[in-house]
Formats: C-alpha cells, structure tokens, sequence
C-alpha cells in the first residue's frame, strides 16, 4: 500500500497521477481509516465477526468481467461520493486506487489523496467520508466487499444537499476536532 497526494493535473484517473508533496504521518487516523495489509483471508474473518459484518461479495473489475459496461463502470466508481456506512475492502488480486478526500471541508487544504491498494491490503472506510474508485493501468482488480447487514449499495454523490448530510455532519464534526 502506497499512499500520496493526488496531483489533480489533467489525464487519466488510472495514471498514478502522484504529487511529491509530503504527507502528514497521522494522516489516515486524523481521517478515521484504517488500512494494512493482511496476509491471510483470516484475519478478515477476524475484523467482519469484530465489527458484526455478516455479508460479504466479490467483484472483479476488468474488461473480461464486465465488458462493454467496463468503462461506464469504472467513470461510476470515480464520482465523488459518501455511504451513510463504513466501505471495508479487501483486494485479493490485482490494484487500483482509493481516493480519500483529506483536509477541512471546503478549505484549501481539502485535497485528494491517493491510497494505491494491491493484493493483501484492506482498507475501512467510515461512513460520511468523501471518497472514489479506479482501477489503475492494469484495469483489473478483485476485491471483498463486507457489508453489515444487507448490501447496502447506495451511493450519495457529491452535492450541496449531500454536504448536509447527518452522516456527513457527524464525520465532518469528527474532523473539525482534530
Ligand atoms: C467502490 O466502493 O467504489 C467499489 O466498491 C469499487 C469496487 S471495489 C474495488
Ligand atoms: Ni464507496
């Protein structure tokens, strides 16, 4: 797991697109996520049955899985978007990019930063946290999905009226403390 900020400079969202600028130490924890790698599928049982996560799936996202709706999907992915629950993934093969939006909402500082994931890595998301997708120049990526309860696929992309969010305001207040 490699983890930068995104250099927003045009091109395509599967480039590395990779800023030299320094990141803070804490910053993943000031965020609330929490991301390692773990070598074994066990310890994922370990953090599902911890956290009372009892669904799981498995995507693959690549061309030979998906097609012709390939690229639509991976555009999909990439919108700016929050889940009024924690996102846990877990790659099994392949990579691609987790986009995290870091910073004070609305202040300069609000950046993206780029969490390049590979096999073994796993990452939490908490819920109200702004975030995207993409494979990377490989296109192919398998990942776990772990869901509470139902698979609860209810994506709210980035608006004035999301920003309002409860979801959203309680993260948000979260942040404003660190
Ligand atoms: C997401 O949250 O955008 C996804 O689940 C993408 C597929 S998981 C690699
Ligand atoms: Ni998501």
């Amino acid at each position: 797991m490699k983890i930068y900020y995104y250099d927003s400079l045009p091109g395509d969202q599967r480039l590395p697109h990779e800023s030299s600028d320094p990141l803070p130490e804490s910053l993943l924890d000031d965020l609330g996520i929490t991301a390692g790698f773990y070598p074994s599928g066990e310890q994922v049982d370990t953090i599902a049955k911890e956290r009372h996560y009892r669904n799981r799936d498995i995507i693959t996202v690549s061309p030979e899985a998906m097609g012709e709706v390939y690229e639509s999907k991976v555009k999909m992915f990439f919108a700016e978007h929050l889940h009024e629950d924690e996102e846990i993934r877990y790659i099994l093969d392949g990579s691609g990019y987790f986009d995290v939006r870091s910073g004070k909402p609305g202040a300069e500082d609000e950046r993206w930063v780029r969490v390049a994931m590979e096999a073994g890595d796993f990452i939490v998301l908490p819920p109200g946290i702004y975030h995207r997708f993409t494979t990377d120049e490989k296109n192919y990526i398998k990942a776990m999905r772990l869901f509470k309860d139902e698979p609860k696929w209810t994506a709210l992309n980035r608006s004035a009226e999301v920003d309002q969010n409860p979801y959203r305001q309680e993260y948000v207040s979260t942040l404003l403390k660190v």
